[in-house]
């Protein structure tokens, strides 16, 4: 029998990209330049898969009016906010994600942004690189304590979950969850967290606020101007989930007018675009969308994507479905 050939989108690690060869008759992206919507049309008459991430933007012009041969989109990543899932589902095409592998990493990396932003530890450095230290002394670069503070969740899933431990137990923080269904009694019990009925009680009380919740349509603007204003003048922002749910307009105005104290961000609205106005922020901590980016959960990540394409093509149900 032959075997189904499957596109990938962009460039894998070298031992996903070996998995993927046994089963499957791969094109791979050895340019790593990400395709174009008629790229992405073609190729959903071509193969009978696609290996996507989330630099696809995958709305439903690229689905409109054709009748494809690809019958399963693999997403290598949790988020899928660019992927209509519904125009994918009604051209035939079932889509899948990477769900459990990266929730320990991307926990860490919301950790990193928390301390680096409490801590200044983006501006430290950058004083220290520019030959501007000019050496110890009691009053300089003060930050602000973690340790015992109060967190603020937004989405309770899976990462947020994992936050909430590393925040709790490794800290000492009080954590408040703001999630659309309730949360059970065991999970908050076993992470140390609190669940509260709404985003404006969740915001007033906390010292930090960490992002959770899937980006799209539903959670567009989740943090906005008025919703800025209800956190505390001293509060830190960290958003590791998708930058869509930040105004990052708001946020920088909020930033430069001491509405919040800093931020810490690894998500923006129009990646790689940076807001120009978040660039003069120094209070503001961003890194490159590195939440996933170790060598065991970029592993982890490919070979659960390969994992829910063999089920596919095996003609059982791919463990990760989403439509
Ligand atoms: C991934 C992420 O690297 O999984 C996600 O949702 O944001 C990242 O950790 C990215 O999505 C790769 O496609």
């Amino acid at each position: 029998m032959e075997k189904p050939r499957i596109l990938v989108s962009r460039k894998l690690p070298a031992a996903v990209e070996a998995a993927l060869a046994r089963d499957f008759d791969v094109t791979p992206n050895a340019e790593d330049v990400p395709l174009d919507r008629a790229a992405f049309r073609a190729a959903l008459m071509e193969y009978d898969g696609l290996l996507v991430t989330v630099t696809d933007a995958l709305g439903a012009e690229v689905f409109a009016g054709l009748a494809p041969r690809c019958r399963i989109l693999a997403n290598y990543g949790v988020g899928f906010s660019h992927i209509d899932t519904g125009a994918a589902q009604g051209a035939g095409i079932v889509v899948t994600n990477t769900p459990d592998v990266l929730s320990d990493c991307t926990a860490d990396l919301a950790m990193t942004l928390l301390m680096m932003a409490a801590r200044r530890a983006g501006e430290g450095e950058r004083e220290l690189r520019a030959g501007r230290w000019s050496g110890w002394r009691p009053t300089h670069m003060i930050g602000t304590k973690v340790t015992g503070k109060t967190l603020g969740i937004i989405g309770f899933g899976r990462i947020g979950q994992a936050m909430a431990r590393r925040a709790h137990f490794g800290f000492g923080m009080r954590v408040l969850v703001q999630n659309r269904s309730v949360v059970a009694a065991e999970v908050l019990a076993e992470t140390g967290a609190v669940q509260v009925d709404s985003v404006e009680t969740l915001l007033p009380e906390c010292d930090f606020v960490s992002l959770h919740c899937p980006g799209g349509a539903e959670n567009r603007h989740l943090i906005g101007e008025a919703r800025l204003a209800m956190m505390k003048p001293s509060a830190i922002l960290v958003n590791t989930a998708r930058g869509e749910v930040v105004d990052e307009a708001a946020l920088a105005a909020a930033l430069k007018g001491g509405v919040i104290a800093g931020a810490g961000l690894d998500v923006f609205e129009k990646e790689p675009e940076i807001h120009p106005a978040l660039l003069e922020c120094d209070n503001a901590v961003l890194l490159p969308h590195l939440g996933s980016a170790t060598r065991e959960t970029r592993e982890g990540m490919g070979m659960r994507a390969v994992e829910n394409l063999r089920q596919f093509f095996a003609g059982e149900a791919p463990q990760d479905r989403i439509v």
